[in-house]
């Protein structure tokens, strides 16, 4: 196997922090984003929407999505889990992980793209919408904010892919210049999840 990816990006660090989790040790490639190497032929044969990060499989096919690529190393190494191991927690983790993916990294990474214009050599900036999705995220924070209030993680007592995602989103977000770290619980339970050696 072999990973490419940008390992500061958030999408990067999701896969990353994942492998630190798990104790793998991949082979990868750092793809230069700022100058598009993404965005080439050969990198689209690999993911024809020009994203990191991708996971090349032994046969040579392609992985990406970083949930997607998580999911599958779960699969090869499923000690420790971190997707759920009964129907039921397997569902309310996944209900958490895509809650954190629709509602928080998205917005966050459009106000990003949007306010900043960040990668406006390659697509449409629209200021407007930039502010409209902060402004979203926010919102959202404050519901992550009440669920954390009554539950030590998102899913209950144990620690997830969910919280790995909302912990990169956060930390990515307050070094954009979104700081959504600002309610007592989300604080409470940011400091539990970044202070695992996984997050060093
Ligand atoms: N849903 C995808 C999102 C991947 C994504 O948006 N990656 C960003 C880095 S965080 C990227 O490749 N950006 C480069 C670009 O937009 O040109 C995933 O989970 O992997």
């Amino acid at each position: 196997m072999h990973l490419y990816t940008q390992s500061l990006s958030p999408n990067g660090q999701r896969v990353s922090t994942f492998l630190r989790e798990k104790g793998i040790e991949l082979p990868m490639t750092e793809i230069n984003l700022r100058a598009g190497e993404n965005l080439s032929d050969e990198y689209r044969q690999m993911n024809p929407f020009g994203r990191v990060p991708v996971l090349e499989l032994d046969d040579g096919s392609y992985l990406s999505e970083s949930q997607t690529i998580c999911r599958y190393l779960e699969g090869l190494h499923p000690d420790p889990n971190f997707f759920g191991t009964t129907d039921e927690e397997q569902a309310i983790i996944e209900m958490w992980s895509r809650r954190v993916e629709l509602n928080l990294m998205m917005p966050v990474a459009q106000a990003f793209r949007n306010i900043t214009g960040f990668f406006k050599d390659r697509e449409k900036v629209v200021p407007e919408w930039g502010e409209v999705s902060a402004e979203v995220a926010r919102d959202a924070v404050a519901i992550f904010n009440d669920h954390l209030g009554t539950s030590e993680y998102l899913t209950g007592n144990r620690y997830t892919i969910a919280d790995m995602t909302l912990a990169i989103t956060l930390n990515f977000a307050k070094e954009v210049g979104q700081d959504l770290l600002t309610s007592e619980h989300i604080v409470r339970w940011h400091k539990l999840v970044t202070g695992r050696p996984a997050f060093a």
